[in-house]
């Protein structure tokens, strides 16, 4: 590396003309990155599951060598809700470690130019003050439910770090908050909240249910983030953003789940009963992210979270061919 990052901090960097890699462009982030790449006048390398395992290391190191991508978004990577999290844990800890591990190592080898990790927000300590800042990293212990899946993506933090610091890679990581929107999974077993809630609540409404029921006590806070106002952010970073911390990407406000719960009700228009099991996790009680840093760099949100739930409804009756004939509430 002919220059360190930190003398190009400062200086924008330039996606148009550049072949960008997205890893993961099928998952509900790695799609809604492509959708807004689509405005870079980039070119927007991708790699099918079937041609490329990013958990093996020749594979990837050989699949770099060949296509050369000058920036890189690692959207790749094995996620899923509360429950999954608490029921997978060596697949979490494991098939995170090596994607991102065999990605940043193939990107320094291949001298790519920007490489941008994408994390979570499940990183900082379950007992983190809120607003987290940044900062929290490493403070304090983490949430049990997640803690497989925070370590991998703690130590792709590290990594990029590392590979920054060693060799001069311009390598940055940024930690979403909870996320949703087109391209959710909507498996009850395995989804986040948000998907799960619309999928019960519209199936309550199509079978004319007394009540849907929800997991945990209801009063966990969760901030949530609608993926495509994530992935504008993503580019802004890529862009405008050169140092070794990671940056918070988050909304600006949060919601107990009960009053999301009520939120999704009403989009959906399903007006029963909501009840709780009590023997499913709650997880974490809050983790509203500092959005400091980022608004520093000129991003903000645009979608609104009602907006945003709206075309997540949608999205869900277009994808799920068997999600009967509802239709948005007034
Ligand atoms: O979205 P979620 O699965 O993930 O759950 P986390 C958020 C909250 O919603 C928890 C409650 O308090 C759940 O108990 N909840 C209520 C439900 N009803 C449901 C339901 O039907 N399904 C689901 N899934 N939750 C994950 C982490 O934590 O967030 C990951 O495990 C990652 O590592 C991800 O960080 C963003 O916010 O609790």
């Amino acid at each position: 590396m002919e220059k360190g990052p930190e003398a190009a901090s400062g200086t924008p960097y330039a996606l148009a003309g550049k072949r960008v890699w997205v890893a993961g462009h099928r998952g509900m982030v790695g799609a809604a990155l492509v959708r807004r790449l689509a405005r870079e006048n980039c070119q927007i390398v991708t790699a099918d599951r079937a041609n490329l395992d990013l958990t093996r290391q020749a594979s990837v190191e050989a699949w770099m060598a060949q296509h050369r991508p000058q920036a890189v978004f690692i959207a790749a990577a094995k996620v899923g809700g509360i429950l999954a999290n608490d029921t997978y844990q060596a697949e979490f800890l494991h098939q995170n470690l090596l994607i991102e591990a065999n990605i940043i190592d193939a990107a320094w080898r291949n001298g790519v130019e920007k490489l941008l990790f994408l994390g979570s927000s499940c990183i900082y300590p379950k007992h983190a003050s809120q607003p987290i800042t940044e900062g929290a990293l490493l403070t304090g212990p983490l949430e049990p439910t997640n803690e497989w899946y925070a370590i991998a993506k703690i130590t792709g933090i590290k990594l990029c770090q590392a590979y920054r610091k060693q060799y001069g890679c311009d390598f940055i990581s940024a930690m979403p908050t909870n996320l949703y929107g087109p391209g959710d999974n909507y498996d009850l077993a395995t989804s986040h909240v948000i998907p799960a809630l619309i999928r019960k609540a519209h199936e309550a409404k199509i079978n004319g249910d007394a009540a849907m029921t929800i997991w945990g006590t209801g009063t966990p806070k969760r901030e949530f983030l609608h993926v495509d106002d994530c992935a504008d952010a993503l580019v802004h970073i890529m862009k405008l953003y050169s140092a070794p911390e990671h940056i918070n990407v988050g909304w600006g406000n949060d919601v107990t789940i009960l009053e999301l719960t009520r939120l999704v009700c009403d989009v959906v228009g399903f007006k029963g009963e909501i009840t709780s099991d009590r023997s499913k996790p709650d997880g974490t009680p809050r983790k509203l992210m500092s959005g400091e840093k980022l608004h520093a760099l000129g991003w903000g949100p645009r979608i609104g979270f009602k907006e945003g739930l709206r075309n997540a409804y949608e999205a869900f009756l277009t994808e799920r061919p068997d999600s009967g004939s509802g239709r948005l509430s007034a």
